[in-house]
């Protein structure tokens, strides 16, 4: 890992302690899946932690942040409690959205999270209209849109780049390249030059990273969001990494080399962060006892989303756009 200037020890504690939980909540929601309890589908964000923690480590309560469809990491790096997201997988009364969204709508505004988006790149159109918002009412704070590397290849996301350069909005695009858009190797999909050649076409300033080593992303994050916060218009942040499982849970991921996936999990950004914090004097005593503080806390929302009540049939319209002319 590269060295943390400013970060301290605390800090990188604090940001193994958000991974951990987002790990910890992929891995019961992947076994809430397989046994019928959560419904739709679940993208499990298991490798990309590094990620969505460095950069909301940077980040204050009032700023917002949009996902995508790989959506879980972000709203528990952004303080979404997890046994509302946890009701909010199982469909159940007391979930982000009432039980109405599933896991790719999870959203809880008093958080700052925007939501998660099961349209490839629509939370980062919305971000920007968001930071366009932000801008027109002269209110302090910034957006950060998380997206795949597959987003590069649409085109709204350009468009979401040229607005946000001709109105130098508050934005940060992070994009979490794992090398894959389902199936299929993102670079066998993609002409021209590099991803970041790209964005520099736009005039917006770029930083790649190591997106397995959090205190890489939350040092080019602090830098990033620094320039952004003093108005000098979007930036964008490229951070590389490599999704464990499949696209989805029910995903095996088989046309994948095993090697690739063996490769990936041995750099494993807890890990990683783990030796960290070892090198610096922490005892293993104190890291046995931050995994169990996570997992029991995840089984608790499990447990709570279990015998959390279904949504009263009369709610059925509530909430929803399209009110089937019952308004
Ligand atoms: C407009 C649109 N087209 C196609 C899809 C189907 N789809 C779901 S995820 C995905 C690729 C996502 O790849 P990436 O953005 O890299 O995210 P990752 O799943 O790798 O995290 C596609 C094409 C979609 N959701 N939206
Ligand atoms: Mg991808």
């Amino acid at each position: 890992m590269t060295s943390a200037h400013q970060t301290s020890t605390s800090e990188v504690l604090q940001m193994l302690r958000t991974m951990r939980l987002i790990r910890d909540f992929e891995e019961a929601a992947g076994q809430a899946l397989e046994a019928g309890h959560a419904r739709g589908s679940v993208h499990q964000y298991t490798g990309q932690e590094a990620i969505a923690t460095g950069i909301c480590h940077h980040l204050q309560p009032h700023d917002l942040v949009s996902s995508y469809h790989r959506g879980h990491g972000h709203a528990i790096a952004k303080g979404v409690c997890v046994n509302r997201m946890m009701r909010e997988l199982l469909g159940r009364q007391g979930g982000t959205s009432n039980g109405k969204g599933g896991s790719m709508h999870i959203a809880d505004f008093s958080k700052g999270m925007l939501g998660a988006n099961g349209v490839v790149p629509d939370g980062v159109t919305i971000a920007v209209g968001a930071a366009h918002a932000l801008k027109m009412q002269g209110k302090a704070g910034v957006v950060v849109a998380f997206f795949g590397d597959g987003a590069m290849n649409r085109g709204p996301l350009f468009e979401a780049f040229n607005w946000a350069k001709l109105f130098a909005l508050p934005v940060l695009f992070a994009c979490e390249d794992n090398g894959y858009s389902v199936t299929l190797k993102t670079a066998s999909v993609t002409g021209g030059p590099s991803t970041i050649e790209r964005v520099k076409a736009f005039g917006i300033p770029t930083v790649s990273v190591n997106g397995n080593d959090v205190l890489a992303v939350a040092q080019a994050a602090d830098q990033l969001l620094t320039q952004v916060r003093a108005g000098a218009g979007p930036c964008f942040l490229h951070a590389s990494t490599y999704r464990w499982y499949g696209h989805l849970a029910h995903d095996k991921g088989l046309y994948r080399d095993p090697a690739e996936v063996e490769q990936a999990r041995r750099d494993d950004c807890v890990r990683h962060t783990e030796h960290w914090l070892l090198a610096k004097g922490l005892i293993p005593e104190q890291l046995e006892s931050l995994r169990e503080d996570s997992q029991a806390r995840i089984q608790a929302a499990l447990q709570d989303a279990l015998n959390a009540p279904w949504p009263e049939a009369a709610s059925a319209f509530t909430d929803v756009q399209d009110l089937g002319g019952q308004a």
